[in-house]
């Protein structure tokens, strides 16, 4: 793979940053700061940017999927513990594939990380992105057992598309949903769409999850998911990915 060595090299050389978005509930009045999602960022000195679904797939391929999500860990909470230091309150959401839930050192791992930069496991969500099916699924329900006994939350990514399945809503131990983007940008536009969503909000509620809409670029789908009961909005109308400066910025914006 043309990206083997571009990657091992920034991951050699720490040429990886995070940026984060906000995920926040409308209020009539301004908007109630919730949390934020961790994102991958990479921009290579010969290659440009590097999209995270790119950086990610080539990873899982050459097994270097653990350490780079080590990377993401270590950064995504040390940069959270001093942003908390400075005010920031809510929680953060962590991105994890299902081979970074096979992987037996992940909560152990994850606790280390905590203790280290003083962060209650029940700040942090994390989220499981789909890169594949999950194939093991006995271990990873362990594997998540083993988050959830530090404190962490779970959300179920990407959910509508692709391997996120119902079957997962029934077997996982997980605590929100993140309804896909490619659902939400159409609400406004088609009935069949938004009776998706709507249906969707209902559907978790009625097992006790919480629900975030992703993808969220205008007033107009925000309001409709609110009326739906959506808990939890990320999207480029309330902010894009921000990095970790601006985010606290933004969180000091909105009290
Ligand atoms: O900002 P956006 O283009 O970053 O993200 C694109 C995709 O990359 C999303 O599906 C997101 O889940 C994934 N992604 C971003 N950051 C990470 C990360 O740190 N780990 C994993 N596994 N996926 C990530
Ligand atoms: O991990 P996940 O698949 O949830 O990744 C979130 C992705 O969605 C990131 O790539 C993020 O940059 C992107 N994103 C978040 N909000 C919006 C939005 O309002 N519009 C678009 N086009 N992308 C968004
Ligand atoms: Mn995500
Ligand atoms: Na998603």
């Amino acid at each position: 793979a043309k990206l083997e060595k571009p990657l091992r090299e920034a991951l050699a050389n720490n040429r990886f940053h995070l940026v984060f978005q906000p995920q926040v509930q409308p209020l009539s009045n301004g908007v109630l700061y919730k949390g934020a999602e961790a994102l991958l960022r990479w921009q290579d000195e010969q290659l440009g940017y590097v999209h995270p679904d790119e950086a990610v797939r080539v990873a899982e391929q050459l097994g270097l999927m653990p350490q780079l999500t080590r990377w993401v860990i270590h950064t995504a909470l040390r940069e959270f513990s001093l942003l908390s230091q400075a005010g920031l309150k809510g929680s953060l959401s962590i991105n994890l594939t299902p081979s970074n839930l096979l992987d037996s050192r992940l909560a152990q791992e994850v606790d280390n990380a905590l203790s280290l930069w003083n962060i209650p496991g029940d700040r942090i969500i994390f989220e499981i992105t789909e890169s594949a099916a999950i194939e093991d699924l006995e271990a990873t329900i362990s594997s998540l057992y083993g988050l959830k006994k530090l404190g962490c939350k779970l959300a179920l990514d990407d959910f509508g598309t692709g391997y996120a399945s119902l079957s997962y809503l029934k077997r996982l131990p997980i605590d929100k949903l993140k309804i896909d983007q490619s659902f939400i940008r159409t609400i406004t536009q088609s009935d069949t769409d938004a009776h998706i969503v709507e249906s969707v909000i209902n559907l978790a509620h009625t097992l006790n999850l919480s629900v975030v809409a992703e993808g969220v670029e205008d007033q107009a789908t925000s309001e409709k998911l609110i009326a739906y009961g959506c808990n939890l909005i990320q999207g480029y109308y309330f902010s894009r990915p921000l990095a970790a400066n601006d985010l606290l910025q933004y969180y000091l914006a909105t009290k």
